[in-house]
């Protein structure tokens, strides 16, 4: 290493701290603290100042920590403290050298945390590691990108390799990426909004005709209520608070409902005013419905059949009868539905009381405009899909769909997620797209669907799939049942990694291993036409610039789009009418040929430079049109279901600290849950504690329950009391993901069922600590 990191932490889990939980508030002066700290320290003054500075700035480039959009009048501090650990992280002018490879293994580096390997600093030039070795070692990009081609070339069909996204890469270079798949001739597109978003995706796509939130920014401002479902913002879209706070402010009403009580939805100290960093802060929730684990289908079925029930008492003053009749259909059948619906299954399902049910029935029969947000806490269900049907459902119920104030608002997770999968990057993209590509480029894109994440795992463990190519992302680490996908990973012929920094993904490979850095969105990108700029798409649809900032922090760095022009030059080369060279020394003629193939993009190249970006059009949102095969709004009914537990066990959700970016763990505290230098904790009620006869600071084993015959274990975690619902239990992914059968997915969308695992506590054989106080 050229740089050595001082501030590797050294951690023992065995002495987490847990004091001071949950919080009640977030954000304030800590927020201002802990965002500024790590980035001054690590990068120093003047880099710090470049990049936070340039954060979210019209000029300056997109945060890669959230998909949260701007604010047309933006703030000097555009950023949340979550969003300068990103920068920081990414920015960090610490670097890998080359003779790191030759002092560490593989299988050295395999022992790592993912922590360990993060702050190991920027990776800095191509690594290659040939079949039966255990060093990577250092080669020129035209070798390693001959290496991937011969293997390519050499497969007997295109199926036989899939090539992975994460949600950060560009615009430009996702549309070049899955153009590249396409003309080597398969659909083989997985992404992490298969472990993400997916099952949104699915439920709007067939309910609303488009997958994406039907409302902008500016609807947050002009709601009567907004219900955050599922949804950790305080940590995961830190600036969401602001917004939430500027429509309290405008009169808005706003419900957490959630099984345990985060601290950025109970009470919010804006960092930017005065009274949130001396005040009390504003009170966010006005009610907090702490619901069981997968419990939500049952409370919006029950939400749903209370205003049926009002309507029926006077009729013709509740729903939104002119919009119904217009726009919707089914609503006939979900009436019909919902007449049998038994209150005692609902109040078993959603572990609440009748009348707390009641009140949110009221708060939503009250308001005019209703937003619904939501996030992991929904999709990453078994009934996800079903359960976000039901949103849309109790939002057309009163015309809550395409007038101002008002919508259906997943908040996607990756910073571009959204546009990648506007660019293609889809396993199942319809024909019209396919169609429009290969008219663009002389050439006939495979129709047959791919695969998507968790398949690929399988075809991998199952030899059908022998090489796989990221862009970005750490697989192996955030999809579910960790050694099945460990096995399946090794299982494979070559591995090629396009990555920023190290992580598991290096060192869990297939026989050959490719590692390419890459430029970050922090850097400047400079090509032989000049300074180039990337665009991205954010949760509500608007599409806008991002400008690199700072000297790349190696002058070797390839940016994505050179990376993947390269690789398609060598693989695929004239095969299709594509000019490889020329996007790369100019990203505009991308954006050409995005104007031709991409619905919505017209005239991108002078759109994009305008200040404000541009929004995309969105049926729903714009026009109540719905692209649905009756051209109308479908109302469905769905069967309610809920994960039943049977005694001594419990229900485990997956969820983020505040220390981390999904599979990236920037440090070991959760501050707002109160836990300090550890990340190997279990949360669960007291209640539940009692009942089954532990107690907080015990440690013990989490076993998964799954009908497959695998043991699936998490050792010596220790017990946190912790005021979650009750039967329930929370641990922190990635770590959690070894109790997440493969086979454990969310009917329809596949997503992993990373939020409802069944699992049974045993006090740990090891290391049976002193029950502490805290508690
Ligand atoms: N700082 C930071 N920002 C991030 C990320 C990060 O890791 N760190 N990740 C990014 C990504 S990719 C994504 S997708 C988003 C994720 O953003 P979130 O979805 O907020 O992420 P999670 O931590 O998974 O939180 C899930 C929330 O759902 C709740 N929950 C769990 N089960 C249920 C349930 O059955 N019903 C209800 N109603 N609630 C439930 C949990 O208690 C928790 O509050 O954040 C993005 N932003
Ligand atoms: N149990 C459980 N599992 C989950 C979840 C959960 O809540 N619980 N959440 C799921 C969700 S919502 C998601 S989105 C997935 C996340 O899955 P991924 O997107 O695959 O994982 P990340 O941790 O976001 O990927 C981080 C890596 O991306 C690379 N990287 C960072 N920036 C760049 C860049 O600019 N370019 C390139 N090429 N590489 C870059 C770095 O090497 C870094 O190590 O995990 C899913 N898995
Ligand atoms: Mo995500």
């Amino acid at each position: 290493m050229t740089d050595k990191n001082p501030r590797v932490e050294e951690v023992d889990e065995k002495d987490v701290e847990v004091k001071d939980h949950p919080k009640k508030w977030a954000a304030g002066i800590p927020g201002v603290y802990h965002s500024m700290k790590p980035a001054i320290e690590h990068m120093g003054l003047e880099r710090s100042r470049k990049t936070l500075l340039a954060l979210n700035q019209k000029d300056g480039f997109d945060c890669m920590s959230c998909a949260w959009p701007d604010p047309d009048h933006r703030k000097t501090f555009e950023f949340c403290e979550n969003g300068a650990k990103a920068v920081t992280w990414e920015a960090t002018p610490v670097v890998i050298g080359s003779e790191f490879w030759a002092e560490h293994s593989v299988s050295e580096l395999r022992g790592q945390t993912e922590y360990w390997l993060g702050m190991q600093g920027r990776l800095t030039e191509p690594v290659y590691k040939p079949a039966g070795e255990d060093h990577y070692r250092p080669v020129s990009w035209d070798e390693a990108f001959t290496i991937i081609a011969d293997k390519l070339k050499g497969l007997d069909s295109p199926d036989k390799a899939a090539f992975y996204t994460s949600g950060r890469t560009s615009n430009e270079a996702a549309f070049l990426y899955q153009l590249f798949v396409r003309a080597y001739g398969t659909n083989n597109l997985p992404d992490c909004s298969n472990m993400c978003h997916e099952s949104s995706g699915w439920a709007m796509g067939q309910t609303i005709g488009i997958g994406k939130a039907s409302i902008t920014y500016a609807d947050f401002a002009k709601a009567d209520l907004i219900i955050v479902m599922g949804q950790n913002p305080g940590t995961n879209h830190p600036r969401m608070l602001t917004a939430l706070e500027e429509a309290k402010e405008a009169g808005a009403q706003i419900v957490a409902i959630n099984p345990l009580p985060e601290a950025g939805l109970m009470r919010y100290k804006n960092p930017q005013k005065v009274k949130g960093i001396i005040g009390r802060g504003t009170e966010l929730a006005d009610q907090f419905v702490q619901i069981r684990i997968g419990g939500d289908m049952a409370l919006l079925q029950a939400v749903s059949k209370r205003v049926l029930d009002a309507e029926a008492k006077n009729p013709g003053t509740v729903l939104d009868h002119d919009f119904l009749q217009k726009h919707c259909q089914g609503l006939e059948e979900l009436k019909e539905h919902l007449a049998t619906l038994d209150e005692n299954v609902v109040l078993q399902a959603t572990g609440l009381r009748s009348e707390e049910i009641d009140e949110l029935a009221g708060r939503y029969l009250k308001a005019d405009k209703v937003i619904i947000t939501w996030a992991m806490g929904l999709t990453q269900q078994k009934k996800a899909v079903a359960t976000i049907k039901e949103i849309i459902n109790l939002l057309l119920l009163r015309g809550n769909i395409g007038k101002p104030g008002a919508g259906a608002s997943p908040i996607r997770g990756h910073s571009n997620v959204q546009g990648d999968r506007t660019m293609g990057v889809w396993e199942q993209m319809p024909p019209a797209f396919l169609d429009a590509l290969g008219e663009e480029f002389s050439f006939e894109p495979p129709r047959e669907h791919g695969v998507d994440s968790v398949e690929t795992i399988r075809r991998m463990r199952d030899g059908g799939i022998k090489v796989f190519v990221a862009v970005g992302g750490n697989l192996v680490a955030a999809i579910s049942d960790t050694n099945a996908a460990e096995a399946a990973m090794e299982n494979t012929e070559m591995t090629v990694q396009v990555s920023t920094k190290l992580n598991r993904s290096h060192t869990v490979t297939g026989k050959e291993a490719l590692i390419l850095p890459t430029l970050g969105r922090t850097e400047i990108d400079l090509q032989e036409s000049g300074e180039q700029f990337v665009s991205v798409e954010d949760t509500v649809c608007a599409i806008h610039a991002s400008y690199g900032k700072v000297d790349p922090v190696a002058p070797q760095l390839l940016s994505e789009v050179a990376i993947i022009s390269r690789l398609a030059a060598k693989v695929v080369g004239d095969r299709i009418r594509a000019d490889w060279a020329g996007y790369e020394r100019n990203y505009d003629l991308i954006r050409d040929h995005i104007s031709h193939v991409v619905v919505g993009f017209d005239d991108y190249n002078t759109r994009i430079r305008q200040r404000d970006g541009f929004l995309l059009p969105h049926g729903p949102r714009d026009s109540r049109t719905f692209n649905t095969p009756t051209g109308k709004a479908m109302i469905t009914v769905n069967e309610l279901e809920y994960l039943e537990r049977p005694d001594k066990t419990l229900i485990l959700q997956s969820m983020r600290s505040h220390d981390q970016f999904n599979t990236t763990i920037y440090g070991h505290n959760d501050r707002y849950r109160g836990i300090k230098k550890g990340r190997h904790v279990v949360f669960v009620s007291p209640e539940d504690l009692a009942e089954l006869g532990l107690s907080d600071g015990q440690y013990v084993d989490v076993h998964g329950i799954y009908a497959d015959g695998v043991e699936r274990v998490l050792r010596n975690f220790r017990l946190v009391s912790y005021p979650t619902a009750r039967g329930c239990a929370a641990a922190y992914y990635p770590e959690a993901n070894v109790l997440v059968p493969l086979e454990s997915v969310a009917e329809g969308s596949h997503t992993p069922v990373s939020k409802g695992v069944l699992v049974r506590l045993e006090p740990a054989a090891e290391l049976a600590a002193e029950p502490s106080a805290a508690g």
